[in-house]
């Protein structure tokens, strides 16, 4: 239980843009209740080292969203971004043609990679970087250790998941998704306390496969959400049978789990049978999914799912809240 005075503990597992979205309404949701206190622990599946620098997409793009910094046209990156370095690079025939590094984004993988260079953890790097601006939350990565996602392809044949994605738009058929690096990895310092110390914990509505699926694969951490005294809600972000934005139908139907609010929903189980959910939100549009998913031993909530601004997406964590009970 939330003490008194005091706001809601909420933690949420969030992946890129999706668990951007999403955690501008958990702050929001939280100010109104006056005693904000969120942790957000990010996937670090995406990162990548590029011409030298490391690079933490997810990271930084919940980092940028929180700052108002982001690009909210492209999705990714800097507002007001130039791209000088990026043609030089170009110009060198270092990096990928098809991967731009913007300027102030530069500046972000730079001052990480020296401080990762002179020994700082990963964690200790996002502290660092959430120092600049008021975030209003709190972040931590899934893991220190580096787990970059790599896609198999039919042919036996591997690629880093940023080439996958930005390079070929997952147009090359994955037969499955693996992270080397989380095999003697943990979940970073404070995600285990953050998660027992929960009065909530909340599934942004990411990729289910290669957002949160990294994040849940972290060796302790299912065990972390089984042990929780919090319920553990999940967010659609299938509307309608539809992904809402990128490509998660492919990297679905790649595992065998069918696009639909339902779909996701069981592929997470329910914390009754063996999986990780006590309850889910669906959208309007998928109302008639409802009884599979309570069918599924999950509790469904049909609501408006739409994260048009952090308004909308602050409407989304006030239900998530109510259903909890808080
Ligand atoms: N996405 C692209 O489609 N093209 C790019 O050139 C690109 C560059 C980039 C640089 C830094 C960064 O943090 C993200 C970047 N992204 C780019 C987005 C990223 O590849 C993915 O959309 C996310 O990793 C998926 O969540």
């Amino acid at each position: 239980m939330a003490l008194p005075g005091a706001g809601p503990r909420v933690v949420v597992l969030a992946g890129g843009v999706g668990g951007a979205k999403f955690t501008l309404g958990v702050r929001e949701a939280l100010a109104r209740r006056g005693a904000p206190e969120a942790t957000v622990v990010v996937n670090t599946g995406d990162d990548l080292w590029l011409s030298g620098v490391r690079l933490q997409p997810d990271i930084d793009s919940i980092l940028y969203a929180l700052a108002g910094q982001n690009d909210t046209q492209r999705g990714w990156g800097r507002a007001g971004d130039t791209e000088r370095v990026n043609e030089e690079l170009q110009a060198w025939g270092a990096g990928w043609p098809w991967f731009t590094l913007g300027d102030l984004d530069l500046g972000t993988h730079l001052a990480r990679t020296g401080w990762l260079r002179e020994g700082l953890t990963v964690s200790d790097v996002v502290e660092r970087l959430s120092r600049r601006w008021p975030l209003g939350v709190r972040l931590l990565p899934m893991t220190d250790a580096e787990a970059d996602t790599y896609v198999v392809l039919e042919d036996g044949s591997r690629l880093h998941f940023q080439e996958w994605w930005t390079r070929h738009r997952a147009a090359l058929t994955p037969l499955r998704f693996e992270n080397p690096g989380l095999v003697s990895a943990a979940p970073a310092p404070g995600v285990v306390e953050a998660i027992a110390s929960a009065d909530v914990v909340l599934f942004a509505p990411s990729n289910p496969v290669v957002s949160l699926g990294p994040i849940l694969a972290v060796p302790g951490m299912r065990e972390a959400l089984l042990a929780t005294a919090a319920p553990v809600i999940g967010v659609s972000g299938i509307i309608g049978g539809r992904v809402v934005r990128g490509m998660a139908d492919v990297c679905l139907t790649a595992i065998g789990v069918e696009t639909s609010a339902s779909g996701v929903a069981s592929h997470y189980g329910a914390r009754s049978g063996d999986g990780l959910l006590d309850a889910w939100l669906l959208a309007e549009e998928d109302a008639g999914l409802a009884d599979v998913v309570a069918a599924a031993g999950i509790r469904p909530e049909v609501t408006a799912l739409w994260m048009t601004d952090a308004s909308a997406s602050a409407s989304i964590v006030d239900t998530a809240l109510r259903v909890a009970g808080l």
